[in-house]
């Protein structure tokens, strides 16, 4: 059986979520890198694969899916086995872990994007409302890791993947972490885990990049 196909851009949030998946499941992907700087998620050949142009998109055989928590979703159905933790059969747990995933895509990735990873790069400035919504969101994980290993409870699942993508532009983040200490012990633990740096560098020499090229220029 062929290989799935993800296209992806190498250190994009989104993508990382899906890459972490794909190695705690322990499912080969073909990467097929894409380049946004070379708009090569406009071209023609891609737009006919995902006319949103978004990455990260995968292709199993003659079947397309796009959108990250999807195709998490869909990667646990096909590789997980009879009922895997990190997206469990179980009414419930799937409940709280669908709860935290809508969440991350309607509120926290949302946040840790406008608020820190987009001024970075088109570099302007934050608002006071957006610097209030950023430190909502960090007390939000900070009360929802507490007295837990991970976002759902003691085991990991696919919201930890969403979500610590985002958390990891913390690393942009002026004010001070120590504040969300059950925040920091979840993000330490999921650096802990044995694939979290292959997968995650990209995004930390992108920020390396912009940060340098930001201090050029200004
Ligand atoms: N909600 C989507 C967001 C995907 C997304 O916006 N990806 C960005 C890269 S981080 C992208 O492909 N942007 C190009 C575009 O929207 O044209 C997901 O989770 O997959």
């Amino acid at each position: 059986m062929a290989n799935i196909q993800l296209y992806h851009f190498p250190g994009s949030p989104p993508c990382r979520s899906v890459l972490m998946t794909a190695k705690a499941l322990g499912v080969p992907l073909e990467l097929k890198p894409l380049s946004s700087l070379n708009k090569d998620h406009l071209s023609p050949e891609f737009l006919k694969i995902n006319p949103d142009h978004t990455t990260p998109t995968i292709v199993d055989g003659d079947f397309t899916l796009w959108e990250s928590r999807a195709i998490m979703r869909y990667l646990v159905g096909k590789f997980g086995g009879e009922d895997n933790s990190l997206y469990s059969r179980d009414l419930q747990k799937r409940a709280e872990v669908d709860r935290l995933l809508d969440y991350d895509l309607g509120v926290f990735y949302r946040t840790m994007l406008e608020t820190l990873m987009l001024p970075l790069r088109n570099k302007t400035k934050t608002t006071k409302e957006q610097d209030e919504k950023v430190i909502k969101a960090f007390e939000r994980i900070d009360t929802q890791v507490k007295d837990k290993k991970f976002l759902t409870g003691n085991t990991l699942t696919i919201a930890d993947f969403a979500v610590v993508v985002g958390f990891a532009a913390e690393v942009l983040y002026p004010g001070d972490m120590s504040k969300y200490p059950n925040a920091m012990a979840w993000y330490k633990r999921m650096q802990a885990l044995p694939y979290y740096k292959e997968v995650n560098q990209p995004f930390f020499d992108l920020v390396e990049n912009l940060k340098k090229q930001r201090a050029e220029t200004s």
